[in-house]
């Protein structure tokens, strides 16, 4: 299923949107519809394929503008297309669309969260992910192989039996499983208790997996492009236009755009942005390393994760390992690896999987990461009239994508904050209503 003719697909979702604030439904350019067919018919006449999304011309003026072509920026744009009926919008990037922490994530996708609210909070992402590559026509390639948190302690037990009943209540499938059953996941760990850290048991979580974290960014791009939004890249924002304590432009290296919506999707410079608006966001940014090794034979049955050994694996359909760490203990905004990043993820990840030691690593990178005092993001309105913001990621922010597009489309939308989002208001770090999700980080911080 996909745009064209599909009931569920872009189409559907049209036909039952509902009208822009001026009474009028987007038009919606259907892009050719991707199927078996078409690549038979590219490849028998040769025919080139439409571009995905197209360049534009930097209006004067937009209803909304989305700083950041992210996976957030981007879903933020489709879901005021499809639900709300608002494309006269822009999403504006200083670099590529998806060139920040977008493509720059290890593309796990999971929802077994510690607290209430942010279990319930990531389980709608990933249901929405679920069904994003027919309602796009794009594969997203999201395999739902599970996701495996070791615990390596009583204490990460505990954390873990927690997790897993917090889950439970909120309906999403975890638990705790004891080291044999590990075994039966994934042959390759060593599970026995003569190593330095053995495995006493792990938090399951069947519906977790990995994305191709391209293919999203640039199956919302194709969405919102077809529904006339436009996608300025290489548009970096330079300043915030604040009058009266509201929003009333943008500037930009292209010029300036006159809004009273602004919506602040950046990763890694989300409080820089912010500081344009005068807004102060309560983030410290940390570089974060990943790393990825040459392509083996399929054997990683579950996304392994190791809090105490700081160190989380994967492996991706190519049959790449993709690695991951804790953030740099520094704040910076550097995006370099590090040659003590790699020295001791080896170390960490050989203490789990001995049998990789032959296998090369070919790329190390680094992401930008927006720590907030709770780990939780930060999501809705500021105290600046129209200037909204989607920040505060910390390490989770890929997985939140479609959902925090969807919330933040609909505050947008209704000037009404979404009840799956109340909870990580600003403003809950001067009342003290702090939603701690140190703990159901991937590896300790
Ligand atoms: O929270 O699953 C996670 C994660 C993986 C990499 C960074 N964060």
């Amino acid at each position: 299923m996909g745009f064209r003719g599909s009931r569920r697909g872009l189409r559907g979702w049209l036909n039952n949107s509902r009208n822009g604030a001026n009474g009028t439904r987007p038009t919606l350019l259907l892009p050719e519809r991707y199927s078996a067919l078409s690549l038979f018919r590219h490849g028998l006449t040769g025919e080139n394929w439409p571009r995905v999304w197209r360049d534009h011309d930097l209006k004067p003026s937009y209803d909304v503008v989305i700083i950041g072509a992210g996976v957030h920026g981007l879903a933020a744009a489709y879901y005021l297309a499809r639900n709300h009926g608002i494309s006269d919008v822009a999403v504006v990037d200083r670099g590529y669309l998806g060139g920040g922490n977008s493509g720059r994530n290890t593309a796990i996708v999971r929802s077994n969260y510690l607290t209430p609210e942010g279990v319930r909070f990531y389980n709608r992402s990933v249901k929405l992910y679920e069904q994003l590559a027919a309602e796009l026509n794009f594969n997203v390639m999201f395999s739902q192989l599970g996701h495996l948190t070791l615990a390596h302690s009583d204490s990460s037990l505990r954390t873990m039996r927690w997790r897993a009943e917090i889950n439970k209540l909120e309906g999403v499938g975890s638990e705790v499983i004891g080291p044999e059953e590990i075994k039966r996941l994934v042959p390759y760990l060593d599970v026995s208790s003569e190593v330095r850290y053995p495995i006493l048991g792990a938090l399951y979580h069947a519906p977790g997996g990995i994305i191709r974290h391209d293919a999203v960014n640039w199956g919302y791009a194709r969405a919102v492009d077809a529904f006339g939004i436009h996608i300025h890249q290489k548009t970096e924002v330079t300043a915030i236009d604040v009058e009266r304590g509201g929003v009333v432009g943008v500037r930009t290296t292209r010029g300036r755009i006159a809004t009273r919506r602004v919506l602040n999707c950046t990763a890694g410079y989300a409080s820089v942005v912010a500081g344009m608006a005068g807004v102060a966001l309560p983030i410290v940014t940390h570089p974060l390393q990943a790393a990825v090794t040459e392509p083996v034979r399929h054997f990683l049955g579950a996304v392994i994760v190791s809090g105490t050994l700081h160190v989380y694996v994967s492996q991706t359909d190519r049959g790449e390992l993709v690695f991951g760490a804790s953030v740099d203990p520094y704040g910076a905004y550097s995006i370099r690896g590090s040659l003590e990043f790699t020295e001791e993820l080896a170390g960490q990840i050989l203490e789990l999987m001995p049998s990789i030691a032959k296998v090369r690593l070919v790329r190390q990178w680094a992401g930008l990461c927006d720590m907030t005092p709770d780990f939780s993001p930060v999501m809705g309105r500021t105290p600046v009239k129209g200037f909204v913001v989607d920040v505060g990621w910390g390490t989770y922010g890929f997985k939140a994508g479609p959902v925090s597009g969807e919330a933040m489309a609909e505050l947008i939308a209704t000037d009404k904050t979404p009840e799956l989002i109340a909870p990580f208001a600003l403003a809950r770090f001067t009342e003290g209503r702090l939603v701690g999700e140190k703990g159901a980080a991937s590896v300790g911080h």
